[in-house]
């Protein structure tokens, strides 16, 4: 079955300023949707948005601040999106981050309240947003960007662990809410992708950061973003609903294969 057109689609991209976001706008631009990106790092989405449009020819390209833990940026953001690009046929909620490597028992509240709102709480309230106009059109596509980390957490990420498990609780529970509507709820759980998500987690420490990927051939964001648009293009009638994306290299979360380094 040859890959679906996405040309009557309008996505909406959370996180699409780097990394996975980006790549997953790239691709459903590629597809033919109109992309809307949001993130809160305003030059980084401009720069986002000229590359989309030097690599893609014609494509149709829409960006506006985004913060998720903020409901009046967010409403702004469903507004500003839905006059200039249509309503949402895709959201690809994605944004999201790990702050530290901690013990429970040193837990730093305010970083796990940011997680938490961050990577569960902001997406149901952007989907109590978006799923009723997809549901009154029947037609839509919710993608959630969880993590092997939710089905296999790990120590001195307890926080981080139990939000992406949560996002795989929300995915199953929307599915089973959603049966007989055409409204996919497609769940994608990656494991170590280079993106700049580890320099995020060690607080911008460049060595602590390589140090994740280092001796092993981690996965890239295009790797994660061709699993979603393949997703994505299936008919309609195929729903991928969850898909765990490891690199060759990396066992779960418990074990890594790496070679010594040069030198
Ligand atoms: P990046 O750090 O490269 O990207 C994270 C994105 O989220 C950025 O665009 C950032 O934009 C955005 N973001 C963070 N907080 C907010 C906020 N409050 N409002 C709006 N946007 C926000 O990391 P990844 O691309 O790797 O991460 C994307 C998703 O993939 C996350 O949910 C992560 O948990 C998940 N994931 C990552 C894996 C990995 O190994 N990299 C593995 C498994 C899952 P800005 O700062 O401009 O707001
Ligand atoms: C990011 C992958 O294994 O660092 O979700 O938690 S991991």
């Amino acid at each position: 079955m040859p890959n679906r057109r996405l040309d009557d689609d309008v996505a909406y991209v959370t996180g699409a300023s780097s990394g996975i976001g980006f790549a997953v706008a790239l691709e459903l631009a590629r597809a033919g949707s109109f992309v809307v990106l949001g993130a809160r790092r305003q030059d980084r989405l401009r720069q986002a948005a000229e590359r989309l449009r030097t690599e893609v020819a014609g494509a149709r390209v829409f960006t506006h601040p985004l913060d998720v833990n903020d409901a009046a940026s967010r409403a702004a953001w469903i507004a500003a999106a839905e006059a200039t690009a249509g309503p949402c046929s895709i959201v690809v909620h994605n944004a999201g981050l790990a702050l530290g490597r901690r013990a429970v028992a040193d837990e730093d509240l305010r970083e796990a309240d940011t997680m938490l709102d961050t990577n569960v709480k902001s997406v149901i309230a952007l989907s109590r947003a978006l799923l009723p106009g997809m549901i009154a059109r029947n037609r839509g596509d919710v993608v959630l960007i969880g993590s092997v980390a939710g089905s296999e957490p790990y120590a001195l990420g307890a926080a981080y662990c139990a939000s992406k498990a949560a996002v795989q609780a929300f995915g199953r529970a929307l599915r089973a809410e959603l049966l007989g509507k055409d409204v996919r709820v497609l769940t994608f759980d990656p494991g170590l992708v280079e993106t700049e998500f580890s320099l995020v987690r060690f607080g911008g420490d460049r060595a602590a950061a390589d140090k994740v990927y280092a001796g092993m051939r981690p996965l890239t964001a295009v790797d994660v973003a061709e699993c979603v648009a393949f997703a994505l293009t299936r008919p309609r009638h195929v729903s991928l609903d969850r898909m765990l994306i490891l690199a060759t290299d990396q066992l779960g979360t418990q074990a890594v294969h790496r070679r010594p380094l040069p030198g």
